[in-house]
């Protein structure tokens, strides 16, 4: 009988003879070849170790410095029909995209060891995990896939009992950015991705797999694949409730993950436990609610503006056993970036003398690779084989103006439209412009496999008879006063927004009706010893009829552009909230108060 693993065995040989490896090497992901793989990369350069006394088991990776980030412009979903891929992605012809990348295969790993690596997306026995092979010619992208997934023998074990996994390919290449393509084939489960080593484009685990094909997978298998932060809040009672938060990157997801409770709350004995800060695969359970794992083992999270001040869990859980990736570093050879109160750089990200008319010490996407584990605020739940049960989703992005701090969707279906119609400026996280407002519908611009329409359409899909859905929220830490600076001071601080969230899904907190959606009243968050104005707490949670007609008229013209497949349920929806606001801006707007439920 042909064993389930003849076919990965036929694929590894298949992509041996293409790229024509020296050798071929099986991770299994022992501590052994771990510590074997690190000696290689110490002495050849690609990794340097760093200050062994503060900073045990930690290293740094400096990138090439035109390979820094995602390449959304590179980046392509190759579907047999153009319109599966949508407006939302770049395509191209499935025969045109394997033969155009497999040229730049040919050939590209001589002289170089080829590396399988079978990993898992989520706790190993957990019904709603998924699993993968990367072929890669990178041990830094081996180091990285070891922390971030469940790599090696139990993964693979796993494989040869399902028989199906995702098939990833990637070389660095010759990192040059004109031969540089990061492909998908969501009809084929395959990842191909050619001449970056960084993050999302090279641990296809991550963004590709885990968002790109897994969206896909998610949509035919009845289940959702996001863009989000798991957290669970747990209130002085001991009652613990989860909450799956969507921003895009670089926008504080991992901040949020990690909250530490302001300290009137910490004494009150409110704790917050992390169980993922980056991605959240979610399936409906028998008892209607939707149940949440995190694919990921690890943390590739953002290392400027990381301090004791913005996220004390994060600097804590970074101190050992992290892999630092373009970020400066001081005298005596400890990790250094822009926010971090302590030391000063001496070397910036690309290992010149630090000079800051040069720029920044460290690249402004700058990443520390880290164990989940690591993390003070840890969640043993993040292990948990059926997920966590989620009570509220949260959408939010950087919206300078308008969006007040935080509203709730009026149901399910307006809450799919308050995601869909996610607006944000950009951040480091992809190359291109920084600070450019764009839609980016629950943050999976860059990440969903297939046309949107169709994802709003799978959003839609789960308000059925029975389901115990999670109430919808948007917030927005990023408002700026006339001073130009953030009106809300964010970070620990966001827990005070959480709780009213929370207490509206269990029905005690109040909030004041508008066409947007409900509001908290300038009462109904717990705002004591904030050093706040009353302007500010005014204007926080301000809802500017005008502002907003204008911005519904923005949303319609974006929910046009994906023409007829677009659900006609979130156009209703459109078009009834800006015929509220018509009403409201033509007499004057009374507040309706709404009770607690
Ligand atoms: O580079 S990654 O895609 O892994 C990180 C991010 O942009 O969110
Ligand atoms: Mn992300």
């Amino acid at each position: 009988m042909p064993s389930s693993l003849d076919s990965l065995n036929r694929w590894v040989d298949d992509v041996a003879r293409l790229t024509e490896p020296a050798e071929i090497h099986w991770c299994n992901g022992s501590d052994g070849e771990s510590r074997l793989l690190n000696e290689r990369m110490l002495a050849n350069g690609d990794l340097i170790a760093l200050n062994a006394q503060t900073h045990p088991g930690c290293t740094l990776h400096r990138s090439s410095p035109t390979d820094v980030a995602r390449v959304e412009h590179l980046t392509f979903i190759c579907t047999q029909n153009r319109d599966d891929a949508g407006p939302n992605n770049n395509w191209m012809d499935p025969v045109d995209a394997h033969a155009k990348i497999d040229a730049l295969f040919a050939g590209c790993m001589r002289g170089r060891t080829l590396y399988v690596i079978p990993y898992c997306m989520g706790p190993i026995d957990s019904p709603i995990s998924r699993c993968g092979v990367e072929i890669t010619d990178s041990p830094y992208v081996v180091a990285n896939m070891r922390i971030m997934t469940r790599m090696g023998a139990a993964a693979l074990t796993r494989i040869e009992r399902e028989g199906k996994f995702v098939k990833g390919l990637h070389s660095t290449g010759e990192l040059d950015p004109d031969k540089r393509f990061i492909m998908h084939f969501p009809e084929e489960l395959t990842i191909k991705s050619i001449g970056s080593g960084y993050g999302g484009n090279a641990l296809l685990g991550k963004k590709c797999h885990a968002l790109r094909i897994g969206s896909w997978q998610a949509r035919s298998e009845g289940w959702l694949a996001e863009h989000m932060l798991i957290v669970g809040i747990e209130n002085p009672a001991g009652e613990t409730r989860y909450i799956a938060a969507a921003f895009p990157s670089a926008c504080g997801k991992t901040n949020l993950a990690m909250l530490i409770p302001p300290e009137g709350y910490r004494k009150a004995g409110w704790k917050v436990w992390t169980v993922g800060d980056d991605i959240c695969w979610m399936t409906p359970g028998k008892d209607g609610r939707l149940w949440a794992i995190n694919p990921e083992a690890g943390y590739f999270g953002v290392a400027p503006g990381t301090d004791t001040t913005t996220n004390p869990n994060a600097l804590a859980m970074i101190q050992r056993d992290t892999i630092y990736t373009n970020v400066g570093v001081t005298a005596d050879n400890q990790p250094w970036w822009e926010g971090l109160s302590e030391g000063e750089p001496v070397k910036d990200w690309r290992g010149r003398e630090f000079d800051d008319a040069q720029g920044p010490a460290a690249h402004p996407n700058a990443r520390f690779t880290v164990s989940a584990r690591q993390c003070p605020s840890w969640s043993p739940m993040a292990e948990a084989a059926d997920g966590v049960p989620i009570s509220a989703i949260v959408f939010g992005g950087r919206r300078p103006s308008l969006v007040p701090l935080v509203f709730e969707a009026k149901d399910w279906a307006h809450g799919v439209l308050v995601g869909a119609a996610m607006g944000s400026e950009t951040t480091a996280a992809a190359t291109g412009a920084v600070g450019v407002l764009r839609r980016d519908s629950m943050a999976m611009k860059p990440f969903c496999g297939y046309n949107f329409a169709d994802y709003f359409a799978h959003w839609l899909s789960f308000d059925q008879p029975g389901a115990k859905l999670p109430k919808i929220f948007h917030v927005n830490w990023f408002r700026k006063g006339s001073d130009g600076k953030f009106l809300w001071p964010g970070f620990g601080e966001n827990l005070r927004v959480l709780e009213w969230i929370l207490g509206r899904c269990e029905g005690t907190s109040d909030a004041v009706e508008s066409p947007v959606g409900f509001v908290p009243g300038v009462n109904d968050l717990k705002l004591d010893g904030l050093a706040l104005s009353a302007a500010a707490r005014q204007e926080l949670l301000e809802v500017d009829m005008h502002g907003w007609r204008a911005e519904l008229a923005d949303i319609a013209r974006y929910l046009d552009s994906f023409g007829s497949r677009l659900p006609q349920r979130l156009k209703d929806e459109q078009r009834a909230i800006a015929a509220a606001l018509e009403s409201a801006v033509e007499s004057t707007p009374v507040a309706r108060r709404a009770n607690g439920g």
